[in-house]
């Protein structure tokens, strides 16, 4: 069994919105592609979501790097890309004092996918070098097979998306393009 594994495409990564990835928006007719593509191999779909509370400690009044983004219940914490009506949703950095940028953080998304008997993993979505990576590593830790579809994901920082899929090629991950699909 495998799962396409969509991370945090919501309203406030988008441009426009509070913690804006530059193109955010390119990515949403391909991720519905590939929706479509998965659909039809009877593959789960999973989608993760940045779900803060109103006085998460990433935020900058609290100290943290982020300003005010995907708070619970608000137009930008919406995902923007359409997913069918059994998709799972898996709600990440809830709790006002934990901060996670993986969909494995905190979450049972591992115990979903183990349940589900699933051994591979396609990851797209945003932040490349944040929870695109951070949920990378972790299901490369939960002993997945990691695909990254290179050209439906989207970085804020060049530079550090570059390092962020040399580190996870190094780690195992396959990079791969949604044509080879
Ligand atoms: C993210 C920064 C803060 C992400 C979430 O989804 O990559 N980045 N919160
Ligand atoms: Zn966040």
């Amino acid at each position: 069994m495998e799962a396409l594994i969509i991370v945090d495409m919501q309203r406030d990564f988008m441009p426009g919105g509070a913690l804006a990835v530059p193109e955010g928006d390119k990515i949403i007719p391909k991720i519905e592609d590939l929706v479509k593509t998965f659909k039809k191999r009877g593959s789960l779909i999973v989608a993760t979501r940045d779900w803060h509370p109103p006085n998460h400690v990433s935020f900058k009044e609290r100290g943290g790097p982020w300003p005010r983004h995907c708070v619970q219940n608000t137009e930008g914490a919406e995902i923007v890309v359409e997913l069918p009506e059994d998709a799972i949703i898996i709600s990440k950095a809830d709790e006002p004092d934990k901060e996670a940028y993986s969909g494995f953080e905190g979450t049972n998304l591992a115990e979903i996918l183990n349940e589900r008997g699933v051994k591979k993993v396609y990851l797209c979505g945003v932040a490349t070098e944040y929870c695109v990576r951070a949920t990378a590593l972790d299901a490369l830790k939960e002993g997945f097979e990691v695909y990254l579809l290179q050209d439906a994901i989207k970085g804020i920082n060049a530079e550090d998306e570059k390092r962020a899929l040399r580190e996870l090629r190094e780690r195992g991950a396959n990079i791969i393009d949604s044509t080879e699909l």
